[in-house]
């Protein structure tokens, strides 16, 4: 576990948080689900224009966008129609530990990047609550992330994410612009295919 480190005010950087061992068992968990609830590639409201990135879902609600619906949280799979895989205790752990939020988090939005797969500058906020912080953790190849103010358009800092390493989005942080300008390609060898997994736990709803 590194040192953590402000980036901005709430937003908390943990350079190597999950070691080589937890990288493995964390994505030997991550290919359990998977099987489970597919990969899916979203598409953006009103044009339909697919996402470069795949998505799916782990825990009671999950993200999906798509021409007709838009970005939303529900409860089951957009293609199988089931519910989405448990959120494994590693994870939930995570959050007790760095999210300083009392109620557990309800969606883990799984994103893929494949080789020149990208994110444009966004914010998250389809939550109903921003209380609590959004917790990300990174495995696989580095990533050029880009994170800037509340206003589209303002300064923006990058900065290097690395496999293991997990941010947190609180306070003031937690509807900042940010986005994924590039992935670097052969950096890790934890996926046998390259790429890079970037897991977002997420409280939607208020709590209990
Ligand atoms: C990524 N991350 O790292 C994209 N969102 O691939 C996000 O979009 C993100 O890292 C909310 C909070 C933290 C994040
Ligand atoms: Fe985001």
């Amino acid at each position: 576990m590194g040192r953590a480190e402000f980036l901005r005010p709430g937003m908390v950087y943990h350079p190597g948080w999950f070691d080589a061992a937890g990288q493995g068992e964390l994505l030997a968990q991550l290919r359990a689900a998977v099987a489970e609830a597919p990969l899916f590639t979203p598409t953006m409201p009103k044009t339909g224009k697919p996402f470069s990135v795949a998505m799916t879902n782990l825990g009671p609600l999950g993200w999906v966008s798509d021409r007709q619906g838009g970005y939303r949280y529900q409860s089951t799979h957009p293609e199988t129609g089931r519910p989405w895989p448990a959120l494994p205790p590693v994870l939930l752990q995570l959050w007790q530990k760095v999210s300083a939020y009392p109620h557990p988090p309800e969606a883990c939005l799984v994103n893929l990047y494949r080789p020149g797969a990208r994110m444009g500058l966004h914010q998250d906020r389809d939550e109903t609550d921003f209380a609590a912080p959004i917790v990300s953790v990174s495995l696989g190849d580095d990533a050029l992330f880009r994170h800037g103010g509340t206003t589209r358009g303002g300064a923006t800092q990058s900065l290097r994410l690395c496999s293991g390493d997990v941010l947190v989005f609180g306070g003031e942080a937690r509807l900042c612009f940010h986005g994924i300008d590039r992935i670097y390609p052969g950096t890790s060898t934890l996926l046998k295919d390259g790429g890079r997994i970037n897991l977002t736990l997420r409280r939607v709803t208020p709590g209990p």
